[in-house]
């Protein structure tokens, strides 16, 4: 059995029946069958299915909301603000989809009549591993995208997420889905490995760095695809020419939004000695404006951690950096009186690249700020490290933040903001950040085959 607590009160909310290996098999088989039917409807059919879905996404906005709140501790607001977040990823790949699957004549008039032409064909049956943190986010990601291309898609939410997952599925299904074509398995880890041992035509994986890499071994044995979006260590530069309580608000924010549970919050802040004090007035002022508790409450903004094992985690990031030096300006500790994981909003200065918190993903509410002398210190100190997932540079001179940026060993750079994703730039990651990549155009080609089509008439 699969047992869902409510990470805000500690309370078990559901037990669900776990897969097995048999289900697991028997799932996958009606898939190869299922995906054979799905794949030659067509694509206008397809894609009808998910503007019902994004229809039923705002018709059961709040009931989707609370669930997800219930579940892994997201504030209300931030639940809905993912639900709002995924109708317009929807609106954008049901978009491009109609014009990335169309066939392509790259040559028309050849020597001797040939023409040559480029197709798209689904990969088959793939299996998308998926993560807690942003579930209809790095979901559909996946699942959107692979199943409008003709794939049918194995789904495994996170074992902390699988009533969200189950609620998705049934919105799919009511949105004429055929079961099979998205059947989803439940189970932790080692259903997650089970599932590996399929003849996959792909793997699509969101989570963590050791898990991903686990994944990929197991991929590479079958030669099977396979993609990983794992963490990151995400730094921001607040430089001399920076707008300083913008900068300081919108990184507060960048660091702390869904309890800093995302793969693209702020990690490591380095911020330019000539407004490092002014900049970390206006920080704390904006962290004490945050509101923690009671995730139902719409005026609540930092939750409980999802993962009850994470607080350990913290609490050695930030024994460790005070063991070494650092000082804790603000939080720092547990909440045992809220009940559940609660943690409070920690803003650790005097850091450095020998301490944990600098180096390793957190993955929490839990915040280092370096300073630094020059751009060039900030720049190294930036690309310090074992991820490249994304980093954002704040200044007022639009030249300086595209040098700063060129320079940036990462899949996504950002100017005067952070925390962002938008459905029409792929998402990747480079370096221990992932491989592959979701959303943009590619984003969608990377769940289909090219056919190339040398096409010549017999006289
Ligand atoms: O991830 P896991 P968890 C990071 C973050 C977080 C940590 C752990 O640092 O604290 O990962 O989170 C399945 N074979 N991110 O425990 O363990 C598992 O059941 C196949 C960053 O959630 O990697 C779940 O469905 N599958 C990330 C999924 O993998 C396996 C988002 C993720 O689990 C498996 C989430 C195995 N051997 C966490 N072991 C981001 N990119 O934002 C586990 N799973």
């Amino acid at each position: 059995m699969l047992k869902v607590f409510n990470p805000a009160t500690g309370q078990l909310i559901q037990e669900l029946v776990a897969d097995t290996t048999a289900s697991i098999h028997q799932k996958w088989d009606s898939a190869k069958l299922a995906q054979l039917d799905w794949a030659s409807s067509p694509l206008e059919d397809r894609i009808e299915v998910f503007r019902k879905f994004r229809q039923y996404l705002v018709n059961h906005k709040e009931r989707l909301a609370s669930l997800l709140t219930q579940e892994v501790g997201k504030p209300i607001s931030q639940s809905i603000n993912e639900i709002n977040g995924t109708v317009s990823r929807l609106d954008y790949f049901t978009e491009a989809s109609q014009r990335l699957l169309a066939i392509t004549t790259v040559w028309q008039d050849g020597p001797q009549g040939i023409k040559e032409q480029i197709s798209r064909e689904p990969l088959g049956v793939i299996a998308n591993i998926s993560a807690w943190n942003y579930p209809y986010f790095v979901g559909s990601n996946v699942f959107v995208p692979a199943l409008i291309t003709g794939n049918a898609v194995l789904y495994k939410p996170s074992e902390l997420a699988s009533l969200t997952g189950l609620a998705i599925a049934e919105g799919l299904y009511k949105s004429g889905l055929p079961k099979d074509v998205f059947p989803t398995i439940l189970g932790d880890g080692r259903i997650g490995s089970e599932l590996l041992q399929l003849k996959l035509d792909g793997v699509f994986f969101t989570g963590s760095q050791a898990t991903g890499k686990k994944i990929a071994e197991a991929a590479s044995k079958q030669l099977t695809k396979v993609q990983l979006e794992l963490g990151g260590k995400d730094p921001a530069y607040a430089s001399e020419h920076a707008d300083v309580k913008t900068t300081a608000e919108s990184l507060a924010d960048g660091a702390f939004y869904n309890c800093g549970q995302s793969c693209c919050s702020v990690e490591r802040i380095y911020v330019h000695e000539k407004i490092y004090d002014e900049f970390l007035i206006h920080f704390i002022k904006t962290v004490e404006s945050f509101k923690i508790g009671d995730p139902n409450l719409s005026e609540t903004y930092l939750g409980p951690l999802a993962r009850v094992d994470q607080i350990a985690i913290l609490e050695n990031q930030i024994r460790d950096a005070v063991s070494k030096g650092a000082q804790i300006l603000y939080g720092g500790r547990k909440i045992g009186a809220l009940g559940g994981n609660f943690f409070e909003p920690t803003v650790l200065v005097h850091v450095n690249h020998s301490m944990l918190i600098m180096r390793n993903e957190s993955f929490g509410p839990v915040i280092g700020i370096q300073k630094v002398s020059s751009d060039h210190e900030a720049l190294q100190l930036m690309n310090d490290t074992e991820y490249g997932l994304t980093a954002a540079v704040y200044t007022t001179q639009e030249d300086q933040a595209m040098t700063l940026m060129s320079a940036l060993n990462v899949g996504t750079v950002y100017w005067n903001c952070c925390d962002r994703v938008s459905p029409r730039l792929p998402w990747s990651g480079r370096k221990n950040s992932g491989l592959g990549l979701t959303l943009g155009d590619e984003g969608i080609l990377t769940f289909t085959h090219t056919k190339a089509w040398h096409l010549k008439k017999s006289k």
